[in-house]
Formats: structure tokens, C-alpha cells, sequence
């Protein structure tokens, strides 16, 4: 098969010593691999001035755009609104979150085909039209299937989804985005990014046993917890690099989503060589052998990392041991021989119920491999499993592999259910026998995100993150407190047996195969593709103008909600069933924020209207809200919006009318997503000040008048006592983004000035 997009990977390479100079030139100092990718990817070209890290605005000319079924709708729905006739970079759309995991791939691709026929339509001709790629249902995790065909190292993509930064594994920066941002780089705009602080992970040591690359970055969660990555690239270099697999560095990269980085990556090594060969792109490798030097941060800054990363953390993968993170939340690590005594402490329930391997971070033939190993084991030992089983493989190429290498074979003699090549139950696309009952349960799995009801919409279901072989090993043993490394397991003659390490190949020893990937090639000339949107469908809705601001203070507003602690994409706009109204604004907002504990009850879905003072469902009071012309706002902890790049977080409460956010602290995507929103995303200034919201208040802007940068807003807080009073609050938006702000949206600026 042919490299895709060689000519332009060939154009980047050409022009990086160039770009690398003038980076040289303007820094003053030995240069980091994440700041020579960022240097050679500056939308002016070579870079003039030293851009200041956290702090400068910089516009970028990413490589190529990235889009899954669940959010491409919403980005291509806008990219339609943008006048343009085809994408200004190469770009693809990958159809994986809309199938369901029940009872096995070909009957669930099928029933999936029939349920979401009208958007795979729409996506594929929208594709076609426009010059985008389309990988079909069944054909991979849009991660794996990026890592597998278009991932290079020393570029720079986004893509409209958190793990886009999967790529790092093979040397890419590789940012998650909300389909706003995508619209801009299609349309041929440039990008804008806050330039990344710096975080160095130093690995010594190499992996041994029962530890993988999982646990590298379940180590970094849990030493950096789900915000420590915030507005940061993780940059992983040293000699335990090396030996990890490129898919390995993958799982890392990936879940570097977790910790919020902007993303994570690594520098071009013999692994990345290996799986570019495996993966039929040795043209790639040579293109880029030729400018190695330049895909590797300096040999300085490795040597002394303290002094070029604003934080530098050390990992000795020798002496590392298998982690498990969890419950509902991927930071909370537990190294495996202190789980049993962890969960009991806790009341976790012991008993595993399911194992589930699959998902983006952990679906390569090494995890497959790895991971058959002990179910090898465990069925020549004659031992049962006690947890059902089920696999996601990452690429229809993957799975075609697994299966000519016997490894599905190996799944399938322990009754594992072979589940598309899709996010599946990773999404909440789960239909688990039994959820509804709502029992306290254990699942083990190799995802990376455990939110709490996030893979079975169960919220008693404790989901724990671990690395494919710990899956099978604890499904197997169907106890959480299992350690393979010390227990045994007893097997159906009575005897105590042990599980022996795993072991698995990094590539497949007889090369890569498959015969249909999926992949759909867009129309040379697509102007004669039309776009149908039935104007009374319920999946697919033409988006219309949000309306652009009068330019007068907010005042009168109300509190739609004053959401407590952890309120992730997932509580702002829930996934799994609502995934069907990803392309309809007005049908998928009725799923805003029900998922978001009200501070004042404690209660999911049930705030006051004030209007009424009955309690009702969020969605309902907001558009009881609306329907008066009322303002509203939102209020929330640390971290908000933290998880998903899903923009629909952002557009439904702009839809409904709410007027602005207010929160201790944002997770990046979600800030940018309401920016370009036209919402107001604001963060208190104070953070004790979230104290002072009472239910029942209301809220007059000042200032907003003046609204500028780098300049705090005063909000006046109103309370149903008669007493007022104000407090500052902090915005982050530069000049540019005011604009939207103004325009009523990103989107709405680009019209005006394609008008
Ligand atoms: C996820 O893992 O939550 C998703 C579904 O892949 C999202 C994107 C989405 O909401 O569609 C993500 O991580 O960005
Ligand atoms: Fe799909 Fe899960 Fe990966 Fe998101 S995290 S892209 S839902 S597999």
C-alpha cells in the first residue's frame, strides 16, 4: 500500500534545519524535542522571536486533522458554514464510537450500520466532498488507525478527540482539540496554542516481568494527578525510552490525557523505526533518518534536564511495579501488592466481574499478544476464569494479525467476546447485561478513563485501569487483590498453579496483514457531492448562528447550577446513549450537565429554578430560563470540563442560553471549546469566593463592558437577603478571542470575514 500524504511529510522534513536554526537563533540555548516540533511548525515559518512558555499566544500550521464519528459531526457541520470547497490540510474522519460492544463484532457492526446508517451517510459524503479521508465502521480506533498510517515522527497534528495525543508514540506533537479548532485548520487558518510549559520524564531502567508501559503512565497519573499536566507537554527521554515499544509509547502518550497535558511525546528511535517498517512506511523512514538529529531534543537538555523543563520527574522502570488506578477516577494508582489491603479498607468489592481489553491506549498486537500469553497459560493449567472476558481490537489490521497468529483463537477457548474494532465499552457503548440493576460491582480493563458510569452507565460499577496482562491475569483469578507476581491460582485438578510472566512480540514476526482496512478515498473533485440534512431528522441538525453579544453588562443572571466537585465532560454532556444526538445541537442538550452534583442538595439533575422555585432537570430549568429571557450561569470546581475534547460541553449551555461559566480552574480543551463558543469562561479569582454562591442568587456583570485582556472583570453577586457583593474574577482571552467573544462565536468571525 502507498505512505499517505508522503509529499507532505517529505515538505516538512525539507524545511526543518532551516526552522531549527532560526529556533536556535531566537531561543539562545540547546532545544527540547516538543519546542523544535513546535518551532517548526510556527505559522510564520521561521521563528522570529522566543515564544514565552505559558504565557505567549502562538499561532501554528498543524500537518494534518483528525476526527472520530462523535465529534466530526459537529465539526463538519461547522466546516460546512466555513465557504470552503475542500480541507486545506490532509485530514481524516474515522467512524468508531457509534458501535456498540454486546454480543460480538459482526452481529454488533451490523445492528450499529442499521442504527446510525444517516450519520455514517452524512460523514462519508461530507467526507467525499470535501477531501477527507473516511475510515468505515469496523475499521479501528481512530488512534490506533492514525498511529498505524499517518503518525510521523517531528509533526504536528490535532485532532477532535483527547487522545489524539496517542501519536507521541511515534514523535508527533499531537494535540486534542474541539471541532472549532479543526474547522480553523481545514479552512486553512492558522492554530492558536498558549506555548506548552515543559515536563521531563527521565526513564532509567528497562521493563521487566509483569510491568508494561501501563504502568509507566499510571505511575505519572498518579504522581502528577488529572490536572498536573494542565498547559504542559510531557517530553519522556533517557535510556528506558529506548526499550519501549513505539506502540508502548503510544499507551503512554495517550493516556497523558489523563493528567490533562496538552499532550506527551518522544524522540525518534530504532522503535519507531521498527513499526514505521512494520507498518509498510519505509520511505517515511528514510525521510526522516535524514534529519534524526532534528527529531530528538539535544543532547544537552538530556544530559541536564533540571535546566531546560519547568518540572522534571524520574521513573526507574527496573524497580517499577504493576499498577491499578481506580476507582472512577485514572489518577488514583495502587501498585498491585497493596491493592487487596487498599480495596478492603475501602469497601472496593473484591470480586472482578468482567475484564475488558480494548480501547485506544491498549489495542496493538503487543498488548494483544501479551495479554493472550496468560490466557494461554491459564487454559493449559486447566484453570477457569472467573470474570467474562471481552477484547476491542485497535485496527481491523490488528485484529486480521491476532487472528492469522492465533491469538483470537487463544481468546476465544476462554469464551471472550470478540467486540468490534471500536471504542465500545471504553464509550459507554456497552450494552452489559444487568447494569440497570445498579449493583456494586468490579471490572478491570485497559482503557484509560473510568469515570464514574462511564463504560456500563452503571454509577456503582468501580472500573479500574490497568495494563492488558493485569486484565487477564485479574479477570482470570476474578479478584481484585490477585498479584501474579507472589499468588497462585487453583486449577480445576485442585492444584495451586502460577501464572508466569507475560511475554508477546512487539510486531508480528510474519509482518502486518490485512484485507480490507476500511479506508474509503474522498472524491479528486467532491463539488458535485451533495449534503442532505433532513430538516426533521433527530440524529443531524444544520447548526445556526449563535447570537452575537449587544455589548452591555450581563446582568439579572441566575444560577442555572453550582456543580461540585469533579464535573468531567462526561457530567456536562454524558456519552454512551446520548452519543446518537453527537450532530444535533438542540436534541443532545438535553443532556446538559445532568450528570454534575448540585452543591446544594448533593443531588445529580436536580437544581432550583428560581423563576418557580420548584426543582427540576437542569436542561428543563435552563430552557424554562431561555424561554424568559433570562440569563443564567454555571459554577464550578477545579478542573472543569477535565476529560473529553467533546465541544458539544460547550455549545450546549450556549445553546440553551447560559452566559457564562465560573470555576476555580478549567481543563484546557474545555476553556478553548467555550471561547470559541462565544461563551464567557471565567475563573474565580479568589477561589474561596466559590463559597460565597448561594442557590438563590443572581449576578450583574460590571465591567464586562471593558472586557480585555489580561484585565479581571467584576462580578457583583446578589443575595436573596437583600445583601450584594463583588468579587474579581479572571479570563485568560486575548485580544483575538475577545473577538469571537464579540462575534458570538469563532465560527461566526470566520463568516463575517468569508463575507
Ligand atoms: C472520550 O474518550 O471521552 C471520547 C469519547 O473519545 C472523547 C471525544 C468525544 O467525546 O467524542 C475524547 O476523549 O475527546
Ligand atoms: Fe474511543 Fe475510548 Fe479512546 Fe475515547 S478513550 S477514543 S472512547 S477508545
Amino acid at each position: 500500500m502507498k505512505v499517505f500524504d508522503l509529499d507532505m511529510i517529505q515538505r516538512v522534513y525539507e524545511r526543518y534545519p532551516a526552522r531549527i536554526a532560526a529556533a536556535r537563533k531566537v531561543v539562545g540555548r540547546p532545544l527540547t524535542l516538543s519546542e523544535k516540533i513546535l518551532y517548526a511548525h510556527l505559522w510564520e515559518g521561521e521563528a522570529t522571536t522566543a515564544s514565552e512558555r505559558g504565557k505567549s499566544y502562538v499561532d501554528f500550521a498543524p500537518d494534518r486533522v483528525a476526527m472520530q464519528d462523535a465529534t466530526a459531526q459537529m465539526a463538519l457541520l461547522q466546516f460546512m458554514q466555513a465557504g470552503k470547497k475542500r480541507v486545506a490540510v490532509p485530514s481524516t474522519v474515522h467512524a468508531d464510537h457509534l458501535i456498540q460492544a454486546k454480543v460480538g463484532a459482526s452481529k454488533d457492526l451490523q445492528d450499529s450500520l442499521n442504527q446510525n446508517n444517516e450519520v455514517f451517510n452524512f460523514l462519508s459524503s461530507i467526507s467525499n466532498k470535501y477531501g477527507i479521508g473516511f475510515w468505515k465502521p469496523g475499521a479501528g480506533i481512530i488512534h490506533q488507525v492514525v498511529l498505524e498510517n499517518y503518525a510521523f515522527p517531528g509533526g504536528m497534528m490535532i485532532g477532535t478527540d483527547s487522545h489524539t495525543v496517542n501519536a507521541g508514540g511515534l514523535g508527533m506533537v499531537a494535540i486534542g482539540v474541539g471541532g472549532a479548532d479543526a474547522v480553523d485548520v481545514m479552512a486553512g487558518m492558522a492554530w492558536e496554542l498558549k506555548f506548552p510549559k515543559l515536563i521531563g520524564v527521565k526513564l532509567t531502567g528497562k521493563l521487566s516481568g509483569w510491568t508494561s508501559a501501563k504502568d509507566v503512565i499510571l505511575k505519572v497519573a498518579d504522581i502528577l494527578t488529572v490536572k498536573g499536566g494542565t498547559g504542559a507537554i510531557v517530553e519522556y527521554f533517557g535510556e528506558g525510552a529506548l526499550s519501549l515499544s513505539c506502540t508502548g509509547k503510544g499507551t503512554i502518550c495517550n493516556m497523558g490525557a489523563e493528567i490533562g497535558a496538552t499532550t506527551s511525546t518522544f524522540g525518534y528511535d530504532e522503535s519507531m523505526r521498527r513499526y514505521l517498517i512494520a507498518t509498510g512506511r519505509q520511505e517515511v523512514v528514510t525521510a526522516a533518518d535524514a534529519i534524526a538529529e532534528h527529531l530528538t531534543g539535544d543532547q544537552e537538555v538530556y544530559a541536564e534536564p533540571e535546566k531546560y523543563f519547568d518540572q522534571l520527574i524520574e521513573i526507574n522502570l527496573s524497580e517499577l511495579e504493576p499498577h491499578i488506578n481506580g476507582p472512577f477516577t485514572p489518577d488514583r494508582g495502587t501498585p498491585v501488592s497493596k491493592m487487596r489491603a487498599e480495596a478492603t479498607a475501602n469497601g472496593w468489592p473484591l470480586q472482578v466481574e468482567w475484564g475488558l481489553i480494548g480501547s485506544c491506549t491498549n489495542s496493538s498486537y503487543e498488548d494483544l499478544a501479551r495479554a493472550a500469553s496468560i490466557v494461554k497459560q491459564a487454559v493449559a493449567q486447566g484453570i477457569t476464569p472467573k470474570a467474562e472476558f471481552g477484547i476491542n481490537p485497535g485496527s481491523e489490521q490488528v485484529r486480521y494479525t491476532a487472528d492469522r497468529d492465533g491469538i483470537l483463537a487463544d481468546f476465544e477457548k476462554m469464551g471472550t467476546k470478540v467486540f468490534t474494532n471500536a471504542c465500545g465499552p471504553c464509550i459507554g457503548q456497552w450494552a452489559r447485561e444487568g447494569a440497570e440493576k445498579q449493583e456494586k460491582n468490579t471490572i478491570v480493563h485497559s482503557f484509560n478513563r473510568n469515570f464514574s458510569k462511564r463504560a456500563d452507565g452503571n454509577p456503582n460499577t468501580h472500573a479500574f485501569v490497568t495494563s492488558p496482562e493485569m486484565v487477564a491475569a485479574l479477570a482470570i483469578a476474578g479478584d481484585l487483590g490477585f498479584n501474579p507476581l507472589t499468588d497462585t491460582l487453583t486449577n480445576d485438578k485442585g492444584e495451586q498453579v502460577k501464572l508466569e510472566a507475560p511475554v508477546g512480540d512487539e510486531l508480528p514476526t510474519r509482518g502486518f496483514a490485512v484485507e480490507d482496512n476500511g479506508y474509503q478515498a474522498p472524491a479528486a473533485d467532491g463539488s458535485h457531492v451533495e449534503i442532505a440534512v433532513a430538516p426533521d431528522s433527530q440524529r443531524l441538525q444544520l447548526l445556526e448562528n449563535f447570537p452575537t453579544w449587544d455589548g452591555q453588562n450581563i446582568t439579572g443572571a441566575r444560577l442555572l447550577i453550582k456543580a461540585k466537585g469533579k464535573c468531567t465532560t462526561d457530567h456536562i454532556s454524558m456519552a454512551g446513549p446520548w452519543l446518537r444526538f453527537r450532530g444535533h445541537l438542540d436534541n443532545i442538550s438535553n443532556n446538559m450537565l445532568i450528570g454534575a452534583e448540585n452543591a446544594f442538595n448533593g443531588e445529580a439533575n436536580k437544581v432550583k429554578n428560581q423563576l418557580t422555585g420548584e426543582y427540576g432537570e437542569v436542561p428543563a430549568v435552563q430552557r424554562a430560563y431561555k424561554a424568559a429571557g433570562v440569563p443564567s450561569i454555571v459554577v464550578g470546581d477545579h478542573n472543569y470540563g477535565e476529560g473529553s475534547s467533546r465541544e458539544h460541553a460547550a455549545m450546549e449551555p450556549r445553546h440553551l442560553g447560559v452566559r457564562a461559566v465560573l470555576v476555580k480552574s478549567f481543563a484546557r480543551i474545555h476553556e478553548t471549546n467555550l471561547k470559541k463558543q462565544g461563551m464567557l469562561g471565567l475563573t474565580f479569582a479568589n477561589e474561596a469566593d466559590y463559597d460565597k454562591i448561594q442557590e438563590d442568587d443572581t449576578f450583574d456583570f460590571i465591567d464586562l463592558q471593558a472586557f480585555a485582556p489580561d484585565t479581571q472583570l467584576t462580578l457583583q453577586i446578589n443575595h436573596s437577603n437583600g445583601q450584594s457583593e463583588q468579587i474579581k474574577v479572571n479570563h485568560t482571552y486575548n485580544a483575538s478571542q475577545i473577538e469571537w467573544f464579540r462575534a458570538g462565536s469563532a465560527l461566526n468571525l470566520i463568516k463575517l470575514m468569508e463575507a
